[in-house]
Formats: C-alpha cells, sequence, structure tokens
C-alpha cells in the first residue's frame, strides 16, 4: 500500500492513548530526565503553527531520552486562570469555566493530531480546584515565613514570635518592611493581639501594603506593568492611572541576592539571564545623609536630614543640589509657602506619568524648588532641595545627590535651571569658606586627590562613616511583586479579616473555592467582583475579595506534574526525591522577568522550608524563536481619478501601473499563485474582479509580518495535518530553521519534507507497493550510509539542531534509495533514528518489520560504530612531472609495490604515458602518485 498517513497517524494516537504509551513511572532504576513545555493559555482562538513549534522540539527530545534509556517524564496541562476568559465572560454572561472548559478542549484536539508523547494521566489545569488547593496552600506558607538574614533563608514565623517572646526584637536580622518597631521581650508580651499581629505582617513573605498600581478603572483591575502600554491597557485599549492601593504583595526583594546567584548555576541562554540580572539589578553603592540646612524655616520637621543613595560617592564635591522625588515623604515638610504654588503644580504633572514613562523619557527637563536647603556633609556647601520626576521614589532612598560634571540627568536640569555646575576638575579642588562656629569639622577633597575610583570611593564611605552620615550599601532595583488583582477568574486568596488585619483560613478548609457570582463585574461600591458572592464569608469575618495574579499558579506547576493526584501534598517526597527539576525547559522569551524570576523565587522558598530539593527548577532552558507570518498581497489598480477599481495587478507588473496593495488570504494562495476563483468567493466585494495577469498567473506580493489574524496569515496547524499528516508537519516545522531563530512560515516547502516520508515509505516496499525486506547481509556502502545517520541524528539532538537532521535522513534516503536497500539490517535502525521525529511512520514500519506494537517507544537508539565510517579506498591523484593529471581509485590496503603496479596498469594513465616508460614513479601511500617522464 502507498503511505496512507491518514490511516496510519489515526491508529498510533489512538493505540498510544489506550495502552498510555507515554506514561511515566514514579519509581524506577532508570535515570530519570525530565522534559518540560511552557504549558499554554487556553485562548479561544486555538493554536497556530507558531505554536508547537517548541512542543515538537521537546518532543522530539522526549522521544529520544527513552530511546537512550531514560524514565521521561513529558507532561502537558492548562494555565487556565487569566483575563480573557473573564472578559468574555463579562460580555456574554458565559460563566469562564465553561469557557475555559470549551478552549481546553479544542486544545487537547488539536494537540493529539500532532502526535505529541505528552503523559496526559498528569495534566494539571490551574483553575482546577484539586490543583489551586495547592496554590493557596503555598501562600500559606509564605503568610508563616520571614527571611532571616543570618541564616540567609526563609524560616517559620513560629519562630520569630519565639525570639520576639524571649529576646524582644534585639538580634533579628530580617527582610522587612522599613518601619518595624523595637521592643523588648517584655514590652512584646505586652502587646495585645491585633498589635502583635500588625508587627508580624512586616516581616511575613506575603503581605498587605500600599503600594501605588495600574489601576484600570474600566477592567475594573490592576494591571502588571507589561500589560499596558503608553498609558492605556493592552488589553482593549482603556486608559490605566497611578493609584495607591492595599495591595497583596510577595517579599521576593528577599531573594535578589540569591536570585542572582542561581544564575551562574543553570544553562540559560545568555541574553535571558541578562535580562534578569538587569531586572534585579544590583548596584553597589553608599547612602549619604545630608543634614537639613539650618536655615530650614520649617518647625515641625520630623527629621533633620535628606538621605541618598549613590553609586558615586566620590563625586561628593560636586554636589551642586538635590533633588528628590514628587511622593517623597518629606515634600510637603520643605515646601516654603512662596513655593507651594510651584511644587503642588508640579506634583499634578507628574500623577499622570506612569513609572515607566519617567524612566523612559530622558529628554524632557522639569521639576519645582522647594525653598528649603540642606548642607553637604563633607564641605559644609550649601545645597538647594528640588523635585523632579526623574528621581523615582521607588528606588533607593528616593533621593539624589546631583553631580552635574558627573551625571548626564544632572547636568541637562542644571543648564535648565541655571543651577551651578561645578566641573570635574574643581571637584577635587574645593576651597570651602570657612565657618566661624564650626572651625575644623569641614574639609575639603584633598584626601582624594588623584585617587582612583575605588580609592576615592572607599576614602570618601570611611569619613561619612566617622561622621556618622553615610554607609556602603548595596541597592536592588527589584521591587516586591504586587499579589493580587480585583478580578474573579483567578484563585481566592486563603485569608480573612478581624479588625482590619488578615488572617489564614483553617488548612483543613482549602481550597477555599472560587465562590459563584451574578456578574464578573466590580460591585456598584466598587469592590471586586468577589464582592457580590452572597453567603460567601469566614466565620470570624469577610473573606479577601481581591484573586490572585495569572502568575500564582504557573510557578510551582512543575511540581505538581510529578505527582499530580496526590489529595495531601503538593507531590509527595518520593516524586520530589526522583524527579527533583526539570531537565529541558522550551518556552518562550516573553517570560524572561516574569514568569521565570516568580517560578525561581517560589522555588528557593519550597526549598527553605524543607518541601523541595533543588535550589533551582529549571536546569537548562531553550527559548523557540517566534515564528513569523508570510502574508500574501493583491494590487489594486488606481484610475486617474484616484479611485480604486475592482482591478487587480499581478506583482511582476506593478511598476507599469499606479496600484495599492491589500491583504490576501495566504489560504487561497499556493507557491504565490493567486487562485483566482477562491479569491472571487473570498469577499463578495470581489466577485466581479478583474485581473490583469503575468504569463497567464496571477502572482502575489510577499512580506514577513507578525501571524496575525489582521493580515490574514494565519496558518492552521489542523489544515496542514488534515492535508499531509502530523508525521509531515512535525518534520516540516523543524525543517524551517535553527529552533531558536524567529522566522517566517512559509507552507512552499512543506511538499517535500512529505515527498521524503513518501520515500522512506518505499525504501520497504516493492513497486506495487507490497512490503518488501530482505535479510540479505547489508553492504560496506549501506552500513556507511546508515551509521552516517545514526551519529549526525544523535549529535543534533545533543546540540538541540533538528533541522540539520532532517535534512541529513533526506541525504540517507536519498543515498539508499541509490543503493537500492531494502535490508532488514539497515532498515531496522533507521526507523528507530527517525522515531523521535516522524513517531506515526515509524510505528507503523516498525510492526510490519515484525517487532511487537508500541514497542518502537522502548527500543533502544542504535548504536554508532565509527568502523563504517572509515574509508576503505582512496582516490588517488596522479601527477606527470608535478602535474595533477587524473584520479585512481585503490583500496587502502595496498602497499607501494602493488600501487605503482595498479596506477602503470590503469587505461588513463596508460594514455598519458603515451608508451613512454617512467624514469620513476613516487608512491606516497594514501596520498599522491607522481610519475617523472
Ligand atoms: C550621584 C551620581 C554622580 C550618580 C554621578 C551617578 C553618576 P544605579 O546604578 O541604577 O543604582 N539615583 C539614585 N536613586 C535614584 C532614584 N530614586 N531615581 C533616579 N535616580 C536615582 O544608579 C544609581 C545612581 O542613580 C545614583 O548615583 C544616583 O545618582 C541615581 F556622576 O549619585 B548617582
Amino acid at each position: 500500500m502507498d503511505y496512507q498517513f491518514k490511516d496510519i497517524e489515526q491508529k498510533w494516537q489512538q493505540f498510544w492513548a489506550d495502552n498510555k504509551t507515554f506514561k511515566a513511572e514514579n519509581t524506577t532504576s532508570k535515570p530519570k530526565y525530565y522534559v518540560l513545555d511552557m504549558f499554554p493559555y487556553p485562548s479561544g482562538a486555538g493554536l497556530h503553527v507558531g505554536h508547537p513549534l517548541g512542543y515538537i522540539a521537546s518532543d522530539i527530545f522526549a522521544r529520544y531520552k527513552r530511546l537512550k534509556g531514560f524514565n521521561v517524564l513529558h507532561p502537558m496541562g492548562y494555565d487556565s486562570f487569566g483575563l480573557p476568559a473573564e472578559q468574555y465572560a463579562i460580555q456574554t454572561g458565559q460563566h469562564p469555566s465553561v469557557t475555559t472548559e470549551a478552549n481546553i478542549a479544542t486544545y487537547r484536539r488539536q494537540l493529539d493530531q500532532i502526535g505529541f508523547s505528552f503523559d496526559w494521566d498528569r495534566e494539571v489545569r490551574t483553575s482546577s480546584p484539586d490543583y489551586y488547593k495547592w496554590t493557596q496552600w503555598i501562600f500559606m506558607q509564605l503568610f508563616n515565613s520571614w527571611y532571616n538574614k543570618d541564616a540567609d533563608k526563609a524560616e517559620s514565623i513560629t519562630k520569630l514570635v519565639e525570639h520576639f517572646e524571649s529576646k524582644g526584637s534585639a538580634g533579628i536580622n530580617a527582610v522587612s518592611d522599613e518601619e518595624v518597631l523595637s521592643f523588648t521581650a517584655d514590652e512584646w508580651k505586652a502587646l495585645n493581639e491585633q498589635d502583635k499581629q500588625a508587627e508580624l505582617l512586616k516581616y511575613r513573605l506575603t503581605y498587605l501594603r500600599e503600594s501605588t498600581v495600574n489601576w484600570c478603572a474600566a477592567l475594573g483591575t490592576v494591571l502588571a506593568n507589561d500589560e499596558v502600554k503608553d498609558g492605556f491597557s493592552e488589553r482593549g485599549g482603556y486608559p490605566v492611572e497611578q493609584k495607591k492601593m492595599m495591595q497583596w504583595s510577595m517579599r521576593i526583594t528577599a531573594y535578589a541576592q540569591r536570585l542572582l546567584e542561581g544564575l551562574d548555576t543553570i544553562d540559560w541562554p545568555e541574553p535571558l539571564k541578562e535580562m534578569q540580572r538587569n531586572w534585579i539589578g544590583k548596584s553597589v553603592g553608599a547612602s549619604v545623609r545630608f543634614p537639613l540646612d539650618k536655615t530650614t524655616h520649617l518647625s515641625q520637621l520630623t527629621t533633620n536630614y535628606i538621605e541618598v543613595f549613590t553609586t558615586r560617592v566620590d563625586t561628593i564635591f560636586g554636589v551642586s543640589f538635590l533633588v528628590i522625588a514628587p511622593e517623597h515623604e518629606l515634600v510637603a515638610e520643605l515646601t516654603t509657602p512662596a513655593q507651594k504654588a510651584d511644587i503642588d503644580a508640579y506634583i499634578t504633572q507628574t500623577k499622570k506619568k506612569s513609572e515607566l514613562d519617567r524612566m523612559a523619557d530622558t529628554k524632557t527637563v522639569s521639576g519645582a524648588f522647594t525653598g528649603s536647603y540642606v548642607t553637604n556633609p563633607l564641605n559644609g556647601a550649601q545645597i538647594p532641595v528640588w523635585i523632579a520626576d526623574y528621581v523615582l521614589a521607588g528606588y533607593g532612598t528616593g533621593a539624589v545627590m546631583a553631580v552635574p560634571s558627573g551625571d548626564q540627568r544632572d547636568y541637562l536640569f542644571a543648564r535648565h535651571f541655571n543651577l551651578p555646575i561645578i566641573p570635574i576638575i574643581d571637584i577635587q579642588n574645593i576651597e570651602v569658606e570657612a565657618d566661624p562656629t564650626k572651625e575644623g569639622k569641614y574639609i575639603n577633597s584633598d584626601f582624594i586627590n588623584g585617587l582612583g575610583y575605588k580609592e576615592a570611593t572607599a576614602a570618601v564611605v570611611a569619613k561619612l562613616e566617622e561622621l556618622g552620615l553615610g554607609k556602603a550599601k548595596v541597592n536592588f532595583r527589584m521591587r516586591d511583586a504586587i499579589f493580587g488583582r480585583q478580578r474573579y477568574w483567578g484563585e481566592p486568596v486563603p485569608v480573612y479579616f478581624k479588625g482590619g488585619l488578615p488572617y489564614l483560613i483553617e488548612e483543613e478548609h482549602l481550597p477555599l473555592l472560587l465562590p459563584e457570582i451574578d456578574k464578573y463585574l466590580p460591585t456598584e461600591s466598587g469592590e471586586p467582583p468577589l464582592g457580590r458572592a452572597t453567603g460567601w464569608k469566614h466565620e470570624h469575618g469577610e473573606y479577601e475579595l481581591s484573586t490572585m495574579p495569572g502568575w500564582a499558579g504557573s510557578s510551582w506547576y512543575w511540581y505538581r506534574y510529578m505527582d499530580a493526584h496526590n489529595n495531601k501534598e503538593f507531590a509527595s517526597r518520593e516524586a520530589i526525591e526522583y524527579w527533583k527539576d526539570v531537565d529541558l525547559y522550551i518556552g518562550g522569551s516573553e517570560h524572561a522577568t516574569g514568569h521565570l524570576l516568580y517560578s525561581r523565587f517560589w522555588n528557593k522558598f519550597l526549598k527553605d522550608i524543607g518541601k523541595v530539593v533543588e535550589e533551582e527548577p529549571f536546569k537548562k532552558l531553550i527559548n523557540q524563536g517566534m515564528i513569523q507570518g508570510r502574508s500574501n498581497f493583491v494590487y489594486r489598480l488606481i484610475d486617474d481619478e484616484g479611485k480604486g477599481t475592482n482591478t487587480f495587478v499581478s506583482h511582476g507588473l506593478i511598476k507599469e501601473y499606479k496600484t495599492s496593495p491589500l491583504h490576501v488570504d495566504v489560504n487561497i494562495v499556493e507557491n504565490e499563485v493567486l487562485n483566482l476563483n477562491k479569491f472571487k468567493a473570498w469577499r463578495p466585494e470581489f466577485a466581479e474582479a478583474e485581473f490583469i495577469l503575468e504569463n497567464g498567473k496571477y502572482i502575489c506580493g510577499v512580506e514577513i509580518e507578525k501571524m496575525s489574524k489582521r493580515y490574514y496569515n494565519v496558518v492552521n496547524p489542523d489544515d496542514l495535518a488534515q492535508r499531509y499528516g502530523a508525521d509531515t508537519l512535525r518534520m516540516y516545522e523543524m525543517f524551517l530553521g535553527p529552533l531558536e531563530q524567529s522566522k517566517p512560515w512559509n507552507t512552499n516547502g512543506i511538499e517535500g519534507v512529505f515527498k521524503f516520508l513518501r520515500k522512506f515509505w518505499k525504501l520497504f516496499h516493492d513497486a506495487d507497493f507490497n512490503f518488501n525486506v530482505s535479510n540479505d547481509a547489508p553492504t560496506k556502502a549501506e552500513l556507511k550510509s546508515l551509521h552516517k545517520i545514526i551519529q549526525k541524528v544523535e549529535q543534533d539532538i545533543e546540540r538541540f539542531s533538528f533541522n540539520t537532521s532532517v535534512s541529513s535522513f533526506m541525504i540517507a534516503v536519498n543515498e539508499l534509495t541509490d543503493l537500492k536497500c531494502n535490508k532488514r539490517a539497515i532498515l531496522q535502525e533507521l526507523v528507530i533514528t527517525l522515531a523521535p521525529y516522524a513517531p506515526h511512520i515509524s510505528e507503523e514500519l516498525w510492526v510490519l518489520l515484525g517487532n511487537p506494537a508500541g514497542s518502537i517507544s522502548t527500543a533502544a537508539y542504535p548504536k554508532f560504530n565509527p568502523a563504517y565510517l572509515v574509508e576503505d579506498e582512496f582516490s588517488y591523484p596522479v601527477s606527470f612531472n608535478g602535474k595533477m593529471k587524473t584520479n585512481v581509485s585503490l583500496s587502502l590496503t595496498m602497499e607501494a609495490a602493488d600501487i605503482e603496479a595498479a596506477i602503470l596498469a590503469n587505461a588513463d594513465v596508460q594514455k598519458y604515458l603515451d608508451g613512454k616508460t617512467p624514469k620513476k614513479v613516487i608512491v606516497v601511500k594514501g596520498r599522491i602518485v607522481n610519475i617523472v617522464i
């Protein structure tokens, strides 16, 4: 029979499902290998050809590892809480679980038809209660923990309370809120329950805090920075404003240093690691206190200095003004009556800008003077205090010492407002007017003259420490992560409120189920949708009404796959000790700083509390490139009046006419030729279309763009799987180019891969398509072809170079076809080599070869034998008086005398000799023969 891919693929997909062929065991003596894909959010649009790219690569790897004797865990699931299902629910009234369910069904059908070797028994869905029970459980562990800097790990809050009870707050070195109290053990014990809880909240790894958030009133929720574009929501384009709200936060900053160090221990793409390093943003510098000048007018000041963070404390003699963020807590107190109008106007103006806009804008200079002054702690210079939006409230101390000769922004600011610019050379030589009342207190810069950056920094820090006005300080750019949304379709936070303070619900009441509500909108009083639930109340107080953000469920899901049905723990100890971590993780680079940072954080936390065994969750990570769309265009003829006609000009002729391009559906174009009838049927306005053709055809233009419905360039894997089969689709997606590279989709080459599989099928069949394999011993040439491909595919897969294997398979099959090879000894091994790429055809041929059904998945990858690649013949170049004239192939085992005899007997050589007797024959074995005549 000819290659009937439809029957074959259906048959094997059914077989794998019925026999659970890819079920991974949690206990076996085989070494483990864990291959993970970033699980999808099941959107309504289904998969396009770009989505399976990474899944195909990881599936090839998983199948290959099984052949190499590993116990492979290769699971799949759905990140199924999220905004789109909820937006749809708001518009249609449909419960998000219904849409989610339907979308998952589509995804599953699409995934199944590509023939992935997933262990579906381990499927997870983040929106299912038996999954989010454990997301809530992890939240509870975070709430019950604090970060002990001395131990450099998270510890239980009970331990902290014990310390407070026996020693008070002394000796606690924690990552906490800034304004923690100092107290003795007795003072602690004297606090009431309420005050104790309020104090502990400042230490918990998940805590409530007032934060500035991106509030989108139209969507009724807070958005993450990457969901906001130019002040509008990415989804829907609604306005977004900055608003202060009480929010759940995660103290990820406690892990900043470990998150940074861990990067050096994992095999991830360097650009991705660099993005995380920048995000964490470690900066080594100093904090310096600038005492408020004696001329400062206000009496009610709560402090007598402004503290700045600087990475260039060595430039302290060049400070000509201080800038504090418009939100800085001292702004109101520092503002003099004369400056109040200016300052107020400026603050109103900055409220409109997001933090991101403020960081991005390096050109506009704006600010206002508070009217107050501070003193330079070293030279006593009087320094004016300004506010400006280039200083961010959330970074460092929210205040900078401005050095116009050292910093570009400070320079522009000084120029704009006519502030002094102390030239860098003079920084070293500032003469200070002696203040008669403070004789001897101030110094000039002599002590750092001529020193390099490092030494000068150390000297200045030492001086400041002496004065008690500064110290070395490490600062991280990373902020604690906001952990709450005013939305319905997410995990409920397992917390209720009593006396304004949060308490965890009892563990045995997990999961705290998402209640039913009548509408998926905020309440009339502006509370989140959960405020609509009736009778949803804890016996001691109201439940938290916000739900967890999108990243909660995906920050630990790889552990659930290890033991997906466990209802006592998120995964058993045995499962975690066996699988440990993910060996290979494949997914998109868009998750570089979100998912991949939060996951590492939760992993480290779970390690600290002894629940997992590895410090890093994903040992090796690969980002697959984006598949771009390949758009096609038709060209509408424009008439003399500049109006569009219903005539279309073929691409090769557009220079001769006035035309305007129009996207056309790529599905009615084949090899750039437009199907005219399909075009007329595509849209009613084209029913009467006329064409100006070239060589009888309408040729379309081509451009590479994002794959999107709007450009009519979306290619659906379903159509291709129907037309060519999953094996062709799998191999073709790999054939497109290196996995990590972004590349345009181009269906044009898929025929070539399809023809290759037919040719492969033919190797096993005679001209009438009867299965026909011989038991004869293979020839050297056949063995050489086979072992070349065995070695190549192994090397390629180990390097994740899947595209190069596909072309090598084509070469091998061509060679074997030319050799008319149908030997079992060759084909049996060849088919195993191909199985990871084209599993269906391989299973079918494997059975035809007489093996038990399905056993190709447990076969062993063929052993490469280098002996077969050793050449045993050599084509000797034969020269006459040093000029190369011809080649003669001889066995490499021949000795010099035999070589000479054979060469001289060769017909070509005799022709060149033309009857002469050579004076000398020089033979270099395995290299060259030179004949002197
Ligand atoms: C004086 C100075 C002189 C500075 C000089 C730079 C160059 P990184 O490396 O990013 O940590 N800075 C401090 N806090 C800030 C805030 N909240 N908003 C905006 N800028 C802030 O940068 C630290 C430097 O950024 C600090 O060092 C400070 O300016 C500024 F020639 O202090 B520098």
